[in-house]
């Protein structure tokens, strides 16, 4: 990796906005030397479902490529692809790199494994359901839980077409992957687990994760890491029903604050910006209780566990508290040092 100092003509060379050429030069910098992504549209259950994900996919492409400079060729769009529904596929279809299997998926990490090194950056996007496999359990038993904590982080998946002679799993579902907890379902999944192993031999200088996916809180025991930053759209014990990546991918195009007036947008304040739309679309869209809630949560300090921006726990302004490395990291191409 480059280090800069005294050098802001190397950020021209990435062509960022205009605004980071208010960066003070004496601050030290360490650009990413390649970036890479990895973008994955699982399951869906219908075709507005379907038109909804693959809307989300291509505009994380265009901002990937035409705000922040990634080159095509390093952007793997791993998307399910369904005859029925061709007609609802809200994205250029050149894009797509490969079909969403765990296959192709599983691939496409061993791949990424060998060729980044501690320079890089990786960043991964998976749009998709989701499910928990003891948040039923205990709503069955009539307990309405909200595990802010990754320390009851439970084993939470995404699902993807089902492929071919997979076998029957047991049975966990919820409202989007299948009603009926007594048959098998037509799915596959990646847990939480198996994209750890898919990822933990990709030595990066950081990997970033974004998980749109109900209960995806629940990875987030399984993603901690020295060189992670987890973000994701719920806690383990709650559906996500607000557009968490949408607003996430609002903010990576510009509309998040500049909350502590640097003149810069960190990751940070995308995060902050995301969970604070979320929370107003929650506001905004009661259930018929009314007790609904959705906390989207950071993980970047790699302890297992993650923290809402309303969480004591959240401290951008505390090294080795969750979002101190969020807060540093800069247009997906540089980091404080
Ligand atoms: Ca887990
Ligand atoms: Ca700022
Ligand atoms: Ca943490």
């Amino acid at each position: 990796m480059v280090l800069l100092q005294d050098q802001p003509q190397g950020l021209m060379a990435r062509n960022v906005s205009e605004k980071s050429f208010s960066v003070n030069p004496n601050l030290k910098i360490q650009y990413y030397d390649k970036r890479y992504a990895v973008i994955i549209v699982g399951y869906f259950k219908d075709s507005q479902h379907y038109k909804w994900f693959t809307t989300d996919a291509q505009r994380q492409y265009d901002i990937l490529t035409k705000k922040y400079n990634f080159s095509d060729n390093d952007i793997y769009m791993l998307v399910t692809q369904k005859k029925e529904w061709a007609d609802n596929l809200s994205m250029n279809p050149a894009i797509i790199y490969y079909n969403a299997t765990k296959t192709n998926i599983s691939m496409v990490f061993s791949h990424l494994a060998s060729v980044i090194d501690e320079d890089d950056l990786l960043y991964i996007v998976v749009i998709d359901h989701g499910g928990d496999t003891h948040h039923l359990f205990f709503t069955r038993l009539g307990f309405d839980i909200d595990f802010r904590q990754g320390i009851f982080a439970y084993d939470t998946y995404f699902a993807l077409e089902k492929t071919g002679n997979s076998s029957k799993d047991a049975l966990i579902s919820h409202q989007y992957l299948g009603k009926n907890n007594s048959q098998s379902e037509n799915y596959d999944r990646i847990f939480d687990h198996e994209l750890n192993e898919y990822t933990k031999n990709i030595h990066a200088r950081r990997i970033i994760f974004a998980l749109q996916p109900c209960f995806s809180g629940g990875f987030i025991n399984d993603l901690s890491g020295i060189n992670h930053v987890v973000l994701t759209a719920s806690t383990e014990a709650q559906q996500a029903n607000a557009p968490f990546i949408g607003y996430f991918s609002s903010g990576l195009n510009g509309s998040a604050n500049d909350r502590n007036h640097d003149g810069r947008i960190s990751l940070g304040e995308i995060y902050e910006y995301t969970a604070d739309m979320v929370y107003k679309w929650i506001q905004n869209n009661p259930e018929g209780n009314g007790n609904r809630s959705q906390y989207p949560l950071i993980d970047d300090n790699g302890d297992k566990i993650g923290h809402h921006n309303d969480d004591f726990g959240y401290r951008p302004d505390a090294q080795n508290k969750d979002g101190y490395v969020a807060a540093r990291i800069y247009d997906l191409s540089y980091e404080e040092i």
